[in-house]
């Protein structure tokens, strides 16, 4: 079901919500220059499946050009600000009563932009650990100066027991942090609205999530500029990059029951 902005259900149905799920993937980071997950196999990386390069198999057969393909992102991402749609949704959380933010990004960009307490069912760039003894690894503050093309660059290794450093996020084949999962199913299971931004819907775990607020009779909405497997399940889908789609829904919906 298509929507505009200021579609009565869709505001009525925000102004009125009091537990707000908000869902985002790489879509939320495009328009901050941070390549989406497909977007990201440039240079040394092209030739590659990202769902092939983002596993244990693909570090242990070649680590240094997997651990320069997450320098090379860690890099974009420091570079990076946050864009209008992490700002709407910072601000999203002064409007509802509860709103629980959760992310399959590996960036910090929600966090920049204010929001708290982010569930980050992926992991993140900046805290990669030990892969023996799980000691995290202490990341240089400055960001890594590399060239645009990528390069291999040999993993670090652990102070403690020299085993291998490898990136903190989940890959393929992973699970993902057990915390992380009940955290965002609870937040599934009980909110009236669900706000799935910039993803593509097709990573599980995370996108079995919206079937569970389905299933709990939440008012569910998409904003993507591009069509998803979401299509036909969601109540409202607004077309567009979310940029500018949030700051107007935000416009539209009006300071909000804390606002
Ligand atoms: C697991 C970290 C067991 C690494 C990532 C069932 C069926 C089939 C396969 C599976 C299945 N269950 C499990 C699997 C296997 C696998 C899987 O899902 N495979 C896929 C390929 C089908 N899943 C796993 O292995 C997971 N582990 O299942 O363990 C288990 C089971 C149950 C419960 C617990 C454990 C682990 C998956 C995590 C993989 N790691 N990230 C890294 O980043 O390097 S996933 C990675 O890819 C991203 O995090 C993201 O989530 C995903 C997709 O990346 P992108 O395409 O870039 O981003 P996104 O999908 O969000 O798409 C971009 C969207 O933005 C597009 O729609 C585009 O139109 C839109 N967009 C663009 N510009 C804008 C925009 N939107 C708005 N505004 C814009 N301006
Ligand atoms: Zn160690």
């Amino acid at each position: 079901m298509k929507s505009g902005y200021c579609d009565g259900n869709l505001l009525t149905a925000l102004r009125e919500a009091r537990r707000v799920l908000v869902l985002t993937g790489a879509g939320v980071s495009a328009e901050s220059g941070v390549p989406t997950f497909r977007d990201s196999l440039v240079g040394l990386w092209e030739r590659y499946d990202p769902a092939e390069l983002a596993t244990p198999e693909a570090f242990r057969r070649d680590g240094a050009l997997v651990w320069g393909w997450y320098e090379w992102r860690r890099m974009r991402v420091m570079k990076a600000r946050p864009n209008p749609a992490h700002l709407a949704i910072a601000d999203m959380a002064d409007r509802v009563p509860s709103m629980t933010l959760v992310t399959q990004n590996v960036d910090d960009l929600h966090e920049r932009a204010g929001s708290r307490n982010v569930v980050h069912l992926h992991g993140n760039l900046a805290a990669p650990y030990c892969e023996r003894c799980k000691r995290p690894y202490e990341l240089p503050p400055a960001a890594p100066d590399l060239p645009e093309g990528g390069v291999c660059i040999e993993p670090p290794r652990c102070a403690g027991c020299s085993g291998l450093v490898r990136p903190g996020v989940v890959w393929f084949g992973e699970d993902l942090p057990q915390a992380a999962w009940q955290a965002a199913r609870d937040a599934a299971a009980r909110a009236d609205v669900f706000l799935s931004i910039g993803t593509s819907s097709v990573v599980q775990p995370a996108a079995s999530l919206i079937g569970i607020a389905v299933g709990a009779g939440a008012v569910t909405i998409q904003v993507n500029p591009n069509p998803t497997p979401l299509e036909g399940l969601v109540s409202h889908t607004l077309k567009g990059p979310a940029g500018t789609v949030l700051p107007e829904l935000l416009r539209a919906w009006g300071p909000g029951a804390r606002g």
